[in-house]
């Protein structure tokens, strides 16, 4: 038996940052190419992990492609098999309602767990424990009320939609401990939309497939779907096949000793392309657009111009990498101005007063400079005009990283106007 697992579509979405007119990065567009890889891949199943609808347009965009894709793979001889998530509670008990069971089956509902038998040639080849969440929230534990595990010798996997180490979550807490001595042979979780695989043997694996679509620029790396195979009693370990039509990530620049406007441009420029090619070569051939967060870093005599060298390069920078296209979602810089950090450190000058702060604040050292900023951090995070913002509190840590990033800023002023 062959399995196919995915989770966290969000059918109703679409990937955010990219050109409103380009076509092919919905998640609907997702969920039909799942269908395909599905067929190609002669799997028996397709495991379906929750959040497969979004919230916000879950039933009028998700209804038609779910019915379409699941009678497509039903035609083929292949059983869709899911449980609700948070953002689709409501929407797929509904799906079930109306579809035939051999089409399309939810288990677990109510928050009730549910065992289900799939057979192969006559036989029972695998148990399948399902909890779907009955509401939005759900802040107890599923794991709480689960006792299913190993009776007869068939395999088990648990498919189960939650928060993994989490304990206050809302969205069903799950403690990794319970999953490991459950007695299932796999689970198959869902949430969290970066895929993670977690594996010691001969513990169960752990897996949150990740959304198969990246959806925004914080949903780096890759995304796809993962295949396992169901033989001689056993679960074997998933295999990750690449879906997504975006990939988001980083591109480091490094810019050190770069003297002219001409040298800096080319040096972002090979950069994005050698890493678009890279990427493009790794991620197989569904990807059609890579979306970097460029970051340039670097000493360089042209540290107080790099603002103004990189505008315009997130509207107009793109490059054409096989049918991929490469384009740039963001810039941001940390470069020191070219300067003799030994003479300054000695210097009285203001340039030399303000390098001498920041290599106490790099040593982690001048606690009462960090102290008295994050006060005033912590009185403006209590102000009530800032509330909605919902940023973090202040802490330590992000104390010492805006006073580095001011005093960055600070130096590359004045080096720019003492050379
Ligand atoms: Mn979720």
């Amino acid at each position: 038996m062959r399995v196919l697992i995915s989770g966290d579509i969000h059918i109703g979405r679409r990937s955010s940052k990219i050109p409103e007119n380009a076509t092919g990065f919905r998640a609907r567009d997702a969920w039909m190419k799942i269908v395909e890889t599905a067929i190609k891949e002669r799997v028996d199943l397709v495991l379906l992990s929750g959040d497969v609808a979004d919230r916000d347009n879950r039933f009028w965009e998700a209804i038609g492609p779910l019915e379409a894709g699941t009678s497509k793979l039903a035609a083929a001889g292949i059983q869709t098999i899911a449980v609700s998530g948070n953002h689709d509670f409501d929407v797929l008990v509904r799906l079930a309602d109306d579809l035939p069971d051999e089409q399309f089956r939810l288990l677990g509902r109510n928050g009730q767990w549910e065992r289900y038998t799939v057979e192969k040639g006559g036989h029972a080849a695998l148990h399948l424990d399902g909890w779907s969440f009955p509401a939005e929230h759900a802040s107890a534990s599923p794991l709480d009320t689960y006792q299913a595990g190993h009776s007869d010798g068939v395999p088990v996997v648990g498919l189960v939609h939650g928060d993994l180490a989490q304990p206050t979550s809302r969205y069903a807490p799950l403690d990794l401990r319970s999953l490991e001595t459950s007695g299932a042979d796999a689970w198959v979780l869902g949430h969290i939309h970066a895929k993670k695989l977690i594996h010691h043997s001969p513990s169960p694996w752990i897996l949150y497939p990740g959304s198969p679509q990246a959806l925004d620029p914080g949903e780096t790396g890759e995304h796809g779907v993962w295949v396992f195979n169901v033989q001689d009693n056993s679960v074997q370990s998933p295999e990750f096949i690449p879906l997504s039509t975006i990939w988001y990530g980083r591109c480091g620049v490094d810019v050190d000793g770069i003297e002219t406007r001409a040298a800096f441009e080319s040096k972002v420029v090979s950069a994005i392309k050698q890493h678009a090619q890279d990427v493009r070569q790794a991620m197989g051939s569904n990807l059609a657009a890579i979306s970097f967060r460029v970051e340039i870093t670097g000493a360089t005599a042209l540290a107080n111009q790099v603002s103004a060298i990189v505008a315009g390069i997130e509207k107009d920078l793109q490059f054409n990498i096989g049918d991929a296209v490469a384009m740039v979602e963001k810039v941001t810089h940390c470069v020191t101005p070219a300067i003799n950090v030994d003479d300054l450190l000695r210097s009285s000058s203001a340039l030399g007063v303000a390098v001498q702060m920041l290599k106490e604040l790099e040593d982690g050292g001048n606690a009462d400079l960090i102290a008295e900023a994050m006060a005033d951090l912590q009185e403006a995070d209590r102000k009530r005009s800032y509330r909605a913002l919902d940023c973090p509190p202040p802490s330590r840590d992000n104390t010492n990283r805006l006073l580095k990033a001011q005093l960055q800023q600070i130096i590359n002023q004045l080096a720019g106007q003492t050379s």
